[in-house]
């Protein structure tokens, strides 16, 4: 049934077979119109008319899955893929690794399984609703047609899930796939599930910090899933990644598109001021990563976490990478934390299958840690003396075990006295905010950018950075 072949010619482009499934087909057909609706309401807001050079995915073998033209946002193709896969899959994790992966959704599984499934579903709609009205201060066309693309993919992203919430998991499946498009980023009354996603994204500053670090976690979470051993989420999950690379690029080089132009205005400015230039000062970066890096270390989960340790005993979700460990099993083994006790941070050991949220978030951080040192090249690079860092693991949490105390940003206890007194030097604040949006005016002209960022070294898909990425006026 799975095949590379893709059915385009169906209303719902799909490798996944739907043409031989009418039950599901019509059940998803249904759900099309709904999701159409959620997108006219919650997607970008005032685009729907403006031809956007989109990619879109066409087929799963990895040269040549993407297509690449000009097309209204509301006539995307949104389809359903699965990574075909050669050999048999195996349950890649725990007390089962090695035997036969799971075609079908084991009884005892069903509710965690589940659980999982909504709560990565749920993010796809909510970073678009974050996002939606990002189009009307774009810096220029090249940015606005990749925060498109990224919105167009996370809708697709949802759509993965949705087909397997219908797929394996009748009568609550179809509640659950419809709940997803009930809930709102924000709303205090239906908000999003996990904490990040309830954020306010308004500026472009926030937009490359969420695709940089709250993107980053989705990387992380689906090569987790992709580890996983019931076989449909792995397959699908890992198409997933091929999408997200290019999330991923969008924030890392929007970032340091940024912070190369900031250290080009300091330098202009009598004063190093870069403010007064109109950019983006170094605090206020510094302010903004130390804001976005804890919120998405918080999606990892607890410290130490017994969901985390079934999810990895029962081979639902795996390590980073769990197939090219030696080990799968993760018995008898500890992991070293530093815990809040007495009002003191000491060492304490878990088990380590307790500890697989903080082994996850640990491939995380050091993925950060690359992209920072790249960042710091670029100012080196430009002459500027200013260096970037990631905050502390501990500082500025909301979930797991640092929650409940107060960091400063090198990760030591502070009094709540003096968060008070010091946190929005810290992390970003209302009046960060005011002032980014203030600078940020939309520039639609093809091949102009925004005084604040610096354009890229290259445009999409060999075209030039002058290209028409959106068409304003057709
Ligand atoms: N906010 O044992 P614990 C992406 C809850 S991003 C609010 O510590 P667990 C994307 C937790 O649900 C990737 N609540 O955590 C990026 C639990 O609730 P209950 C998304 C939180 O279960 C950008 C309680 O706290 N994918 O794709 O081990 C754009 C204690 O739970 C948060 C996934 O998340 C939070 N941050 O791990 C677009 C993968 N953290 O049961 C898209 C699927 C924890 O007490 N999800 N809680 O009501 C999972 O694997 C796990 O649910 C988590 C949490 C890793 C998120
Ligand atoms: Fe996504
Ligand atoms: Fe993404």
């Amino acid at each position: 049934m799975l095949s590379n072949s893709v059915d385009l010619n169906s209303k719902i482009p799909n490798n996944v077979g739907l043409a031989d499934d009418p039950k599901l087909l019509r059940a998803l057909e249904k759900w099309l119109p709904n999701y159409l609706e959620w997108w006219h309401d919650m997607g970008p807001t005032d685009f729907e008319d403006k031809p956007v050079y989109l990619r879109t995915a066409i087929s799963v073998d990895t040269d040549g899955w993407a297509n690449y033209g000009h097309v209204r946002m509301p006539d995307y193709r949104w389809g359903i893929f699965l990574n075909p896969r050669q050999e048999e899959s195996t349950i890649r994790c725990g007390d089962d690794a090695g035997k036969p992966a799971w075609t079908e959704v084991p009884g005892e599984h069903r509710n965690a399984l589940r659980r999982i499934i909504v709560t990565q579903a749920d993010t796809e709609p909510a970073s678009v609703e974050q996002q939606r009205l990002l189009g009307h201060i774009a810096p220029s066309l090249y940015d606005m047609r990749n925060l498109f693309q990224v919105n167009v993919e996370e809708g697709r992203h949802l759509w993965a899930m949705v087909y397997l919430l219908h797929k394996y998991f009748g009568r609550d499946g179809r509640d659950e796939a419809d709940e997803l498009l009930l809930r709102r980023s924000g709303d205090p009354d239906k908000p999003r599930i996990l904490g990040a996603f309830n954020q306010p994204c308004d500026h472009w500053l926030s937009f490359f910090a969420f695709t940089m670090f709250t993107d980053r976690d989705g990387k992380y979470q689906l090569a987790a899933l992709a580890q996983s051993g019931f076989d449909p989420l792995a397959r699908s999950t890992e198409f997933m990644l091929t999408e997200e690379a290019h999330h991923l690029f969008v924030g890392e080089t929007g970032l340091d598109r940024i912070i190369k132009r900031s250290a080009e205005l300091e330098k202009i400015d009598p004063n190093g001021d870069v403010r007064n230039q109109g950019g983006i000062d170094f605090d206020l970066i510094q302010r903004t990563i130390n804001y976005w890096f804890t919120y998405s270390l918080d999606l990892f989960g607890g410290e130490i976490s017994s969901n985390a340790a079934d999810f990895f005993a029962t081979g639902l979700k795996g390590r980073y990478r769990e197939d090219r460990l030696d080990e799968h099993r993760a018995l008898g083994q500890s992991y070293r934390l530093q815990v809040v006790d007495g009002g003191r941070l000491v060492e304490r050991d878990v088990p380590l299958r307790n500890a697989m949220n903080e082994v996850l978030r640990d491939s995380y951080i050091k993925d950060c840690e690359r992209a920072l040192r790249k960042w710091n090249r670029t100012l080196e690079e430009s002459g500027s003396p200013n260096r970037l860092t990631l905050p502390s693991r501990r500082f500025h949490r909301h979930q797991g075990i640092y929650a409940d105390h107060k960091f400063d940003p090198a990760g030591n206890l502070v009094s709540g006295e003096t968060w008070e007194k010091e946190h929005h030097r810290w992390v970003l604040t209302p009046a960060d905010n005011a002032y980014l949006l203030s600078i940020m005016k939309p520039v639609y002209e093809p091949g102009k950018f925004a005084n604040w960022i610096a354009p890229p070294s290259r445009g999409i898909e060999g075209q030039p950075v002058e290209f028409e990425y959106v068409k304003m006026h057709d």
